[in-house]
């Protein structure tokens, strides 16, 4: 079984609001071979030795291993799915990958997506890709983020050539073509985006500020106090509406994280145009917005990040942004392929020549390819 990781384009912070994203999958992905067992047990290994092997037995209630560990991401799907194939085979897996982890690269959910078939499979079954994703998505929320469904979409409904336009209530997915001339460089800040362990407060802080946000701006006298979705409220407020009524509804961090959501939304539709026509330019503008916005309002840049867009831009890209949930992880930019190579000698001269050694390079500066989702 192999699941994608995935880089997105546009649309970072506000999946869990349930609006649009622009993600893509990419060529790196998490593998599971395995064979199924008579018995309900799961038994894992890691062909990475910092992952301790693990062993729990199919069920509705799988006890999490250790804050942070690898394998809750397999418990998360197991748990998940046992209930609906009744009386569950386990199996046994070794599990391997080349998506460089914590780098909001999505390692995690390609995990879980790849677990999740291996359970069905063992079993004999199967589930239509919609309906798995946002069964996947809900999984997820075992290992205690509470995130939204664009990873786990992504990975499984992706379209080899193709950025996805996901949209959320109810899943629904438009592949748009990459232009052949297009070239994606994804450069891992090397600091780490630990959803499960530490920065998850901070990510779950972020989703609780959307929702305090929206309580405050349905006291606007604009909404009478009936509290809208976001989509209701884009539908009825255009974001130069939306920005006035929300400086007299809230203030401060809560301000910054609502203007975020407002503007990013906006962009992804900038995004998926300019991917139409083909327009790098603007969707260059677009990610160095969004980059601005993500620093400013968002407040998930990091030092780290900031160097690798600047270096980025300096050296040819149309534009470049942090990719995923950011405090650490990747940034993605666009650069036209005739100038691909320059950046990546760039990046590298400029950022890792004295962070890494050179044999590892590999692993963390990559251009992306738009692939496939998961595959048996
Ligand atoms: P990453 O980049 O994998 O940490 C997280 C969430 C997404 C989305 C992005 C921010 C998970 C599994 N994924 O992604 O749903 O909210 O942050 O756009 O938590």
């Amino acid at each position: 079984m192999r699941a994608p990781g995935r880089v997105n384009l546009m649309g970072d912070h506000i999946d869990y609001c349930d609006l649009a994203v622009l993600p893509m999958a990419i060529q790196r992905d998490v593998r599971i071979d395995f064979s199924p067992r008579s018995d309900s047990r799961v038994r894992l290994f890691n062909t990475n030795p910092k992952h301790a092997p693990a062993e729990f037995e199919a069920g509705a209630a799988i006890v999490p291993a250790a804050r942070g560990d690898w394998s809750n991401y397999v418990r998360a799907a197991v748990q998940h799915f046992a209930p609906r194939v009744g009386s569950v085979n386990g199996f046994d897996a070794v599990v391997d990958g080349n998506l460089p982890e914590a780098a909001g690269l999505s390692s995690s959910s390609a995990l879980l997506v790849a677990s999740a078939l291996a359970l069905l499979a063992a079993n004999e079954r199967s589930l239509p890709r919609l309906e798995l994703a946002q069964a996947c998505a809900q999984a997820e929320r075992y290992v205690g983020t509470n995130s939204g469904g664009m990873d786990q979409a992504i990975s499984l409904l992706a379209v080899e050539g193709h950025a996805l336009r996901v949209e959320f209530a109810p899943l629904s997915a438009e592949a748009i073509a990459v232009p052949p001339t297009w070239s994606f460089a994804i450069a891992n800040s090397l600091t780490v985006a630990d959803k499960s362990g530490s920065l998850r407060e901070s990510y779950n802080a972020r989703r609780a500020a959307s929702e305090a946000a929206l309580t405050a701006i349905s006291q606007h006298r604009a909404l009478q106090g009936r509290r809208p979705s976001y989509r209701e409220l884009f539908a009825r407020f255009s974001a130069d509406e939306l920005l006035p009524m929300a400086s007299e509804s809230m203030q401060g961090e809560l301000l910054r994280r609502f203007r975020h959501i407002v503007t990013e939304s906006a962009r992804v539709e900038v995004a998926c145009s300019a991917l139409r026509t083909g327009d790098a330019q603007s969707f260059g503008a677009a990610m160095n917005a969004s980059q601005e916005s993500l620093r400013e309002d968002c407040e998930v840049s990091t030092p780290e990040l900031e160097l690798l867009v600047d270096l980025a831009l300096k050296h040819g890209a149309h534009g470049a942004r942090l990719s995923g949930a950011g405090l650490g992880g990747a940034i993605v930019a666009l650069v036209d392929e005739s100038r691909a190579e320059g950046l990546l000698e760039a990046l590298a001269e400029g950022f890792f020549a004295e962070r890494i050694p050179a044999r590892d390079l590999r692993h963390h500066l990559l251009l992306a390819k738009p692939s496939a989702g998961a595959s048996m």
